[in-house]
């Protein structure tokens, strides 16, 4: 069951923006090309001013619920076309063009849709017949940042009329973000899963859109807790609703080894047994993780594997004493102290083990990152831990991948790409400036604005506060370009947002601390600083909670935020200060494992 939440405070009452219709006229959101010149007046025929009375009553009963610019992440650029509104015809197609990887993303939008809409939405091939939904791969389309992370540009346009919705882009990839644009500009009840009588509109206009940065990430801990396959499927879901195109996955760590090593069996099956608290564990066969990569894959999410060494490796160590400094197996360990475990770097059997276990995990990743951990090594000092680094980065480099590690292994030596994930809370790190200037790049993770697993107020019942509280405010209060000291934009792949578990047993609960951080991070991320701002973010942000509402997703429901009133039934929060669908189709959210709680 989901732990109970204390709630904090009630969320502030506002005119409701969503979920009720008509909603006359919107304002245009805060990112909002100005509105066209009125035209000339000229007094016109009485039979005239009727018709155009009878007209506006039209459209004031068909304006839709949502605006073009209340879209998160804030796209590139919006031009709403009031008069030019859409709705979704009931005998619509979704027409492709004819490319196996966008007909993916025609079929992904029609399996979103189908559910509320109850429309069969056949998915066909562009051309002959346009029709009303229409998904273009375009070399003219917006593009985005330079591939340097996957050979993908990612942007896409969206043009709204009353004939159709088309979205263009280069890319799958920047169609599939397009798709998830059009998601949030219908109606709220589209995250229903099951019928809904409503009249599908979408706001008319144009919208055109590019990340800022090409790497957009979370990082979700299966280690001290273990979250099944279904849990992690449902990150990547809310991953990819943000336009987030990296799942980094905390496979290892002192309490449990999580992902199935054929050549060092006992790995999962010794040390997959334990997490926090002293529960049952678990891990991923190589099966599970490849249902893993291959749902992410769909939704446009690279996985990146995480092999955390040399420290963190108690679970490891349990299993193979033979690695132990001394070679005396420890116990197990089931806290949540860091610092205090080791591979012995002096031996040599020690690199047999690095080379099996990332050459396994390599070959069942795609992706070209493989990320080996290195922080809070405290026992393998100076040289013993950069030549452990080094060893291991060119195994890595050996593998034909990029390596990521935790800001700690900025003094190990450069290698090709290498990428270093900087997780400080003050904004000045010579070490990394230094490995930056040596060719190094960088993703940032500030402690301080992006660790999800940080309380957002002293009374939030689970996390931490080692590195502060991060309400939504903070997360979104800071520029990836000029946040580190000598670490200029262009050696800033991207930001990615942590969530340790050492507190965290539930899908609801990772829930609860994604969200409202979560899209936060992510406009962060994908979106221009000329387009950025704190009130217009909460303002579009508010509209956001009866999706999660309806989508059954557990959310903070912050005070910094002006949610609308909620409406009266069974929508509110429940007594657990968590908003949550009470949908019977819903299965409950919580963990396929018993682990109790540990705080
Ligand atoms: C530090 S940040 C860690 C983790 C903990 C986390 C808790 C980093 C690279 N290491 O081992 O889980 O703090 O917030």
């Amino acid at each position: 069951m989901p732990r109970e939440y204390t709630p904090r405070s009630r969320p502030v009452s506002r005119t409701p923006r969503t979920g009720v219709a008509p909603v006359p006229e919107q304002p245009p959101g805060p990112d909002a090309a100005p509105a066209p010149a009125v035209p000339p007046t000229v007094t016109p025929a009485a039979g005239t001013l009727a018709r155009s009375a009878a007209q506006a009553a039209g459209r004031l009963l068909t304006r839709p619920p949502v605006g073009l610019g209340d879209v998160v992440p804030a796209p590139a650029s919006v031009r709403p076309q009031p008069a030019a509104d859409f709705v979704l015809p009931a005998d619509a197609a979704v027409r492709v063009s004819a490319d196996a990887d966008a007909r993916e993303v025609a079929g992904h939008l029609a399996e979103l849709l189908r559910p509320a809409t109850g429309y069969p939405l056949p998915v066909a091939d562009l051309p002959p017949a346009p029709g009303p939904l229409q998904l273009t791969l375009s070399a003219a389309a917006p593009r985005g940042p330079a591939a340097t992370v996957s050979g993908d540009a990612e942007g896409y346009r969206l043009d709204v009329d009353p004939d159709a919705v088309r979205i263009t882009a280069g890319t799958a990839t920047g169609l599939f973000h397009g798709v998830q644009t059009l998601r949030q500009l219908l109606p709220v009840a589209v995250e229903s899963r099951t019928p809904v009588a409503q009249r599908w509109v979408v706001p008319g206009g144009t919208i055109v859109d590019r990340p800022r940065f090409p790497y957009r990430g979370a990082m979700l801990d299966v280690a001290r807790h273990f979250f099944g396959v279904e849990d992690v499927c449902r990150v990547i879901d809310h991953l990819a609703r943000y336009k987030l195109n990296h799942l980094h996955l905390h496979l290892t760590d002192d309490q449990g080894w999580r992902i199935a090593v054929d050549s060092w069996p006992r790995l999962a099956t010794v040390g997959g047994r334990t997490a926090v608290g002293g529960g049952p564990g678990g891990w991923y066969t190589a099966a599970d993780y490849r249902r893993i990569v291959a749902y992410a894959a769909r939704r446009h999410v690279t996985v990146v594997p995480e092999v955390d060494l040399p420290g963190h490796t108690n679970a490891a160590l349990v299993a193979y004493p033979e690695l132990a400094p001394g070679r005396v197996a420890p116990p197990p360990y089931t806290g949540t102290e860091v610092g205090f475990s080791y591979v012995d770097p002096t031996d040599e059997r020690t690199y047999d083990f690095v080379a099996d276990v990332l050459g396994e995990v390599a070959a069942l990743t795609p992706g070209p990152w493989l990320h080996i951990g290195g922080d809070e090594a405290y026992k393998v000092k100076g040289a013993a831990y950069t030549g452990f680094v080094e060893r291991t980065q060119r195994i890595v480099a050996g593998l034909g991948r990029t390596v990521v590690g935790w800001h700690q292994i900025a003094p190990a030596g450069q290698v090709d790409g290498r990428v270093l994930q900087w997780w400080g809370t003050d904004g000045d790190d010579p070490t990394v400036a230094e490995a930056v200037r040596r060719g190094a790049r960088v993703i940032l993770s500030p402690g301080n604005h992006a660790y999800l697993d940080m309380k957002y107020a002293p009374d939030t019942p689970i996390g931490h506060d080692w590195a502060g509280l991060i309400d939504v405010h903070r997360a979104y209060h800071w520029d990836p370009a000029t946040h580190l000291t000598g670490v200029p934009a262009e050696a800033v792949l991207g930001v990615e947002a942590p969530l340790w578990t050492e507190s965290v047993t539930s899908l609801a609960e990772i829930e609860f601390l994604f969200f409202p951080r979560l899209p936060a991070l992510a406009e962060v991320a994908w979106s221009a600083p000329s387009t950025r701002s704190w009130t217009g973010f909460r303002e579009r942000l508010a509209g956001h909670g009866p999706r999660w509402r309806t989508a059954g997703i557990a959310f903070h429901p912050s005070p910094e935020i002006p949610w609308p009133t909620a409406p009266a039934g069974p929508h509110l929060p429940d007594a657990a200060g968590t908003h949550r669908n009470p949908a019977p189709d819903q299965p409950a959210p919580g963990r396929d494992t018993t682990t109790p709680a540990t705080r």
